[in-house]
Parts: C-alpha cells; sequence; structure tokens
C-alpha cells in the first residue's frame, strides 16, 4: 500500500514522524511510527495510533457553522456567509469600541509554526485583546529564566553521559513515551535511574529508585538534598558561579525539618544527594510538576539542587524541562504583549472576560478548547457564552464549539501543512498532507486569508503554506538545510548545543546563575476540604480529545486509607469550594495518601469536567494554573 510521511502537530514533546497508509480511494487505513525518525524510533502512543477513528469521526466538523441565535442549534452555511458575518462584526467592534473589544485566544491544539500567523493577523487588525501567561509551562520556563536566564534542554542523547539519570515529576510512559527505549538501553548499560512523584506511576517498575514525596513537597526535598551533599562536601565553591549563594545558605539553613516538609526518610535524600555528587546527574523535569502556587520555586530549587551539586554545564548533566522548540526557524514579527493593548492572565481568563472594562464583544478561539481545559470551566463558560460573537476554529465538537456562535473547520493533523520544532527533542520536522480534507474543510492560512481580504489585510499574509514555511526556513538554509531536508525525515536543529553552559557561563545579566534564595510559605490546611484534587495526563486522551468511548462517570483514584468507609467502585460526591461532581471511586495504593487523582481532559458535554471544580489561579511566576492542589473531599451519597 502507498505511504506519505508526515509529522504529529499535537501537543506532545515528542512531535514524531508517521507513516500514514493511504489507500487507492486516498483513505488513511494505517498509522505508523517512522523507522527512520531517530526519537519515534517506528511506534506511536496509544492516543494517536487510534487516531483514524478522530480523523473519520461522523461528528466531525466538514462545512462552516452558524448558531442563527444564542440556544438554538448549529447550521451549516457557506464559507462567504460566515466569513462576512465574522468581519463585519470584527469591523463593528472595533469602529465601536476599539480593538482592545476584541479578544484573540490560541492554544496548543497544534503546535505547527504557521499557527502563530492567526496572532499576526489579530495584531495587524487591532492589536487585540491576547491572553498573558501560561497555563501550560509558564511557570517552569519563568523559573529557569529567571535561573539561567533561558529555558532550555540538553540533547536528549547527552543522556548517554549520565551516571544517574532522575525522572522529576516526569510521566514518560505517559506523556514523553519516546524517551522510554533510551532510558531502558540506559539501565541496560548501568546509568543508574530515580524516579519523584507522589503517584507511583509505570515508572515505579522501570526505576532503580523511586522516591514519592507529598504533592509539592519538591522544594523541601530539593533543599534536603542540598544539606546533605555541604555535608559530604562540593567540588566547586558555588559562589564562583553562582549570584546569592550567601542568601540561599541562609534561608536552607533556616529550618532542619526539610525531609519532614517533603515527606520522604533521610534514606531517600541520601540517594538522590548521592548520585548528585558522584555525577554526572541529569535530571529530567516533568511539565506537569511546577502547576501548583509555588511551582515555579519548586524548579528554581531544584535547579538551586543541580547547580550546587556541580552538575551544570558538564555532559552528562543539567536540568532539561523544556526544548526551545522555534529557536531554528526564524520568527515572524509579532510584537505580542509589547504592543497589545490589553492582556488577560490566560488561567484567569473566564473571570478576566467577565470583569473587563472596557467589556469584551467578540473572540476567535483557535486549536484550543478553553472551556473544558482552563480552570473554572463554568466561568469561561459563562464569560464566552455572554459575547455578542464567538468564532472557534476546529475539527470536532467541543465544549467550547458547544457555545460558539460560528464554528470555522479546519484540517486535522493528517491533513496539515506546516513546520514543527519539537519540546523534548532538538529535532525539526515538516508536515504535508497525507490524506485530503473532506468537505468543506481549510487550512488555517486560507480561512485568515479571506477573513484577512474582508478586513482590508489582505497583504499581511499573502503566499501559500509553502512559501510561509520557506519564510521561516532562512536561517536554516545558512547551515545548509533545506525544507526538502525537512520533507524527507527529521533534521536535527544545527543551532542547538549538547550541552548547555559550558565553562558555567550564563545569559543572564551578571553572567551568572541565580539562585533562589526565599522559600515559599506553606499553604494553610483546609479542614473542611483537607485531600488535594489533581487531573494528570492519561495516555486514553490528548488533553480533551478522547482516543477511547468514556465510561459513564469519570474515575477518582485515591489511596485506600484515604477512601477509608468509602468503597472501591462507590459513587461518590467530590466537592470543592467551587462546585461538585459525581465520581466512581476506585482504590488504589499508588496514589500518595493527600491526594485525589482523575484522568485530565474530560468534558462538560461528557458528563462532567474537571476544571469546573479548579479555582482559577495563578501560579507565584510566569502566569501558570494552579491546577494540581484545589482542596477538595470526598463525600458518601446519600
Ligand atoms: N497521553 C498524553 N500525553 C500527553 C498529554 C496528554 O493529555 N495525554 N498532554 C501533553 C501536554 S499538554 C503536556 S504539557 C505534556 C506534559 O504532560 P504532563 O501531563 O504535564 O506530564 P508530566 O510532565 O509527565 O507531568 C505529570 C506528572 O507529574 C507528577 N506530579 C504532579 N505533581 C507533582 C509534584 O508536586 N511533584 C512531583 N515530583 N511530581 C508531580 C504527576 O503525578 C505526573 O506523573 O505531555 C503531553 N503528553
Ligand atoms: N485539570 C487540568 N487541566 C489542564 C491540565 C491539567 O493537567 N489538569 N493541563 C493543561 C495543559 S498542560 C494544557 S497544554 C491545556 C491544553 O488545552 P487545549 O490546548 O485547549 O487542549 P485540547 O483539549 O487538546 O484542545 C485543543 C483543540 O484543538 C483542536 N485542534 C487540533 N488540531 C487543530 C488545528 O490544527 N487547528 C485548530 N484550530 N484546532 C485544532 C482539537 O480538536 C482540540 O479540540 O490543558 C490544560 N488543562
Ligand atoms: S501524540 Fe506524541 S507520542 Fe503520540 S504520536 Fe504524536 S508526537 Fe508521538
Ligand atoms: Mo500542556
Amino acid at each position: 500500500m502507498p505511504t506519505r510521511q508526515t509529522t504529529c502537530s499535537r501537543d506532545c514533546p515528542d512531535t514524531c514522524s508517521l507513516v500514514v497508509e493511504v489507500n487507492e480511494q486516498g483513505r488513511a487505513v494505517k498509522l505508523r511510527g517512522s523507522a527512520q525518525d531517530p526519537v519515534t524510533q517506528g511506534f506511536l502512543c496509544e492516543r494517536t495510533s487510534r487516531f483514524l477513528d478522530r480523523q473519520y469521526a461522523s461528528d466531525r466538523f466538514t462545512r462552516p457553522m452558524w448558531r442563527p441565535h444564542k440556544g438554538a442549534p448549529l447550521e451549516p452555511v457557506s464559507w462567504d456567509f460566515a466569513l462576512d458575518r465574522v468581519a463585519a462584526k470584527m469591523l463593528q467592534c472595533r469602529a465601536e469600541s476599539g480593538p482592545s473589544s476584541l479578544l484573540h485566544y490560541r492554544s496548543g491544539g497544534s503546535l505547527g509554526l504557521l499557527k502563530q500567523l492567526s496572532d499576526l493577523l489579530f495584531e495587524k487588525f487591532g492589536p487585540v485583546t491576547i491572553k498573558r501567561g501560561d497555563i501550560c509551562s509558564g511557570a517552569g520556563e519563568a523559573a529557569q529564566e529567571a535561573d539561567f536566564g533561558v529555558c532550555d534542554s540538553h540533547d536528549h542523547l547527552d543522556l548517554h553521559n549520565s551516571r544517574s539519570v532522575i525522572l522529576w515529576g516526569k510521566n514518560v510512559h505517559t506523556s514523553a513515551p519516546h524517551l522510554l527505549p533510551l532510558l531502558v538501553q540506559l539501565k541496560q548499560k548501568g546509568t543508574r535511574l530515580i524516579g519523584i512523584d507522589p503517584v507511583r506511576t509505570r515508572q515505579a517498575s522501570l526505576v532503580d529508585h523511586f522516591i514519592q514525596p507529598r504533592p509539592g513537597g519538591d522544594f523541601a526535598l530539593a533543599m534536603a538534598a542540598v544539606s546533605r551533599l555541604l555535608e559530604k562536601g562540593l567540588r566547586r565553591d558555588p559562589a564562583e558561579f553562582c549570584d546569592h549563594y550567601p542568601e540561599f545558605l541562609e534561608m536552607l539553613n533556616s529550618r532542619d525539618d526539610w525531609p519532614e516538609m517533603a515527606g520522604v526518610s533521610p534514606a531517600e535524600v541520601e540517594i538522590l544527594a548521592e548520585a548528585l555528587h558522584q555525577g554526572p546527574a541529569s535530571i529530567q523535569l516533568g511539565w506537569g510538576m511546577p502547576r501548583r502556587r509555588h511551582g515555579a520555586a519548586l524548579v528554581r530549587a531544584v535547579d538551586a539542587l543541580a547547580a550546587i551539586s556541580g552538575n551544570l554545564g558538564l555532559p552528562g548533566g543539567g536540568v532539561s524541562y523544556y526544548y526551545r522548540r522555534r529557536s531554528a526557524f526564524d520568527g515572524l514579527e509579532i510584537g505580542g504583549l509589547d504592543v497589545a493593548p490589553r492582556s488577560f492572565s490566560e488561567p484567569c481568563l473566564g473571570r478576566e472576560i467577565l470583569q473587563a472594562d472596557p467589556p469584551v464583544r467578540f473572540a476567535w478561539v483557535t486549536a484550543g478548547n478553553p472551556v473544558s481545559m482552563l480552570p473554572d470551566s463554568q466561568s469561561v463558560r459563562r464569560a464566552l457564552s455572554g459575547l455578542e460573537m464567538l468564532v472557534v476554529v476546529e475539527t470536532h465538537p467541543t465544549d467550547t464549539t458547544d457555545i460558539a456562535d460560528v464554528v470555522l473547520p479546519t484540517r486535522t493533523l493528517l491533513e496539515d501543512e506546516d513546520l514543527l520544532g519539537a519540546y523534548g527533542n532538538h529535532y525539526l520536522r515538516s508536515s504535508q498532507p497525507a490524506v485530503e480534507a473532506p468537505g468543506e474543510v481549510r487550512h488555517e492560512l486560507w480561512i485568515w486569508q479571506e477573513l484577512a481580504r474582508r478586513l482590508q489585510l489582505s497583504d499581511v499574509l499573502e503566499g501559500t503554506p509553502r512559501q510561509w514555511k520557506e519564510r521561516m526556513m532562512v536561517r536554516l538554509r545558512e547551515t545548509g538545510i533545506g525544507l526538502e531536508d525537512l520533507e524527507r525525515g527529521a533534521v536535527r536543529n544545527p543551532y542547538a548545543g549538547q550541552v548547555l553552559f559550558a565553562g558555567l557561563k550564563f545569559p543572564t545579566p551578571s553572567g551568572k546563575m541565580q539562585l533562589i534564595h526565599q522559600a515559599p510559605e506553606a499553604a494553610a490546611p483546609d479542614p473542611e476540604f483537607p485531600l488535594q484534587l489533581a487531573a494528570f495526563s492519561t495516555t486514553k486522551a490528548q488533553c480533551s480529545q478522547w482516543a477511547v468511548s468514556l465510561s459513564e462517570l469519570s474515575e477518582a483514584r485515591v489511596h485506600p486509607e484515604t477512601a477509608g468507609a468509602l468503597p472501591d467502585g462507590a459513587e461518590v460526591s467530590l466537592e470543592t469550594r467551587r462546585g461538585r461532581m459525581t465520581v466512581r471511586l476506585r482504590h488504589d495504593d499508588r496514589v500518595h495518601p493527600s491526594l485525589v487523582v482523575l484522568p485530565k481532559g474530560r468534558m462538560l458535554r461528557q458528563g462532567g469536567c474537571v476544571n469546573q471544580l479548579i479555582e482559577a489561579r495563578e501560579t507565584d511566576l510566569g502566569g501558570g494554573a494552579n491546577y494540581y492542589e484545589e482542596p477538595v473531599r470526598l463525600v458518601a451519597l446519600g
């Protein structure tokens, strides 16, 4: 059967090269991972292995849809009908209330580089109101930028130089599966693997040592390990390459109960400290861990631990969190927050729209499902429902399209044409259509160009997708890499080094690493809601895009001790200060006793969404969302 090659554009660190088997009718019949791609290595994750069910789902949007009035069902209309009305409303809002009365919201439904052109159009039209911060990795990125001056990672193959690899809050089996073969290989050759997670994930059976701190206990764990390292003796004086070392020591010495605070034993601290002391040790930080109130402080504490233990700037070391996936491509001239007349905190989007003065009248949402995925779903729903016009560019129905006035159908990852960097490796890839889009589905660039024409901005986005890809390849061409090379397969980013901060030089104003020197305040316990609610990724879903049919109720996993008299399988009420939701209880002794774990991604339209229970709050830095520490209680259904 003929095959076509493209790239998975989902919000996932791996960015796999896909091989699509296409039959004579032009229908994709099988998806495989490319064996030629050094990261993909011939296999796909569970959710994309099942993507053909989603690709050919009967509820796929294949025509523009229009809601004649609020509450009415969506009706199919022509592109001209839909875009004429959208453009007229945009011009009206700008003329009557200024550009800040329009909101542009783009999330991570596709990580294609061309998706930024939507930002460009809305900036040229306005600039309009945009989001500020980042619910996904905002806190972690801001933490590393504060410490190192940049948030980037060692090459993943540099792990071959590590004596120990510490998987800190990183659920590789679920959210970065293509790192697994490398970890297995490293283990076989004797690299020591350590996992740190409040949930004993499948990783516990892979690693040599699994440490299960209390959720958010990572700051204290890092401090406990630094204390132990100081007792062992340091290889190099941190003051030579770090600012604020005396203040850091003062903070460290302000208490002596760090292991108890972290909820770990001195023996576990010793395992961690010894691995770092021997070095080289690489810390692989998960993207999830910093999604809590003091998320950035946790990352900064881990960065400090790596610095003081002598594991920065050398092969096999480093704290790898996010790979700068756009860095090799030429950027677009977008001013972003510098020019936006107004920005709303992404985690608090619902409340910010509801309180906006002057009010928001129009919103354009693309590549996201904010009603289900942002904290406090109900306020997001109320805020977006109350606008004069909500336009959503989508492939499939969501909680957000359920309240949209206009839905514009766009291509799936098998139909798309774009460029991709990865946030879990240093490879660059291209996507090109493996199958034709059905019905009246259009590439997003076509949608923006048609809109631009109606807004008298035709010149802003001129060009085909391929021409735009070429425009982003100028710097790469200078190194001899062309678009044709990316279309043939993954190419390593020639601008990314193997190792960061060689010679212990940091791109900070002083040239030194910045040590955190203020401990976060512990949250006051909430006796009425004594547990913490968190919803983590599962292998069955990509955020709100499920690959399996869902059971009637969401499952809440709790430690049997925590469940007490509530039996396994019982229907219980999960209650926070924001609301309540009926869930099925599952006893699971791998979950830390203070946690209630739900799957991330279920929608309101699927019988309940965890984010309806989660308050909208920002993290300490970077405008992240505090998703993982919502005070909660379990109540028997009477
Ligand atoms: N299958 C699947 N894969 C995905 C996604 C998906 O929805 N499904 N989502 C994608 C997205 S959007 C992203 S951002 C990435 C990353 O996706 P994330 O879901 O952010 O995954 P992880 O980085 O593995 O972070 C989650 C891990 O952090 C642990 N954790 C939580 N709190 C703490 C803590 O306080 N301390 C420590 N040490 N650990 C903690 C959790 O128990 C869990 O094992 O993955 C992508 N991959
Ligand atoms: N409780 C809780 N909530 C969380 C998290 C958590 O851990 N716990 N994780 C958070 C994280 S890390 C993230 S990144 C966010 C993710 O939140 P979102 O980015 O909103 O993620 P999705 O639910 O995947 O929604 C993306 C939508 O884009 C659509 N789409 C796919 N391809 C395209 C395309 O090419 N163009 C357009 N226009 N649309 C496309 C998909 O059909 C899908 O409906 O959720 C956050 N929400
Ligand atoms: S979602 Fe991630 S692991 Fe799955 S195919 Fe896409 S890039 Fe690969
Ligand atoms: Mo994310």
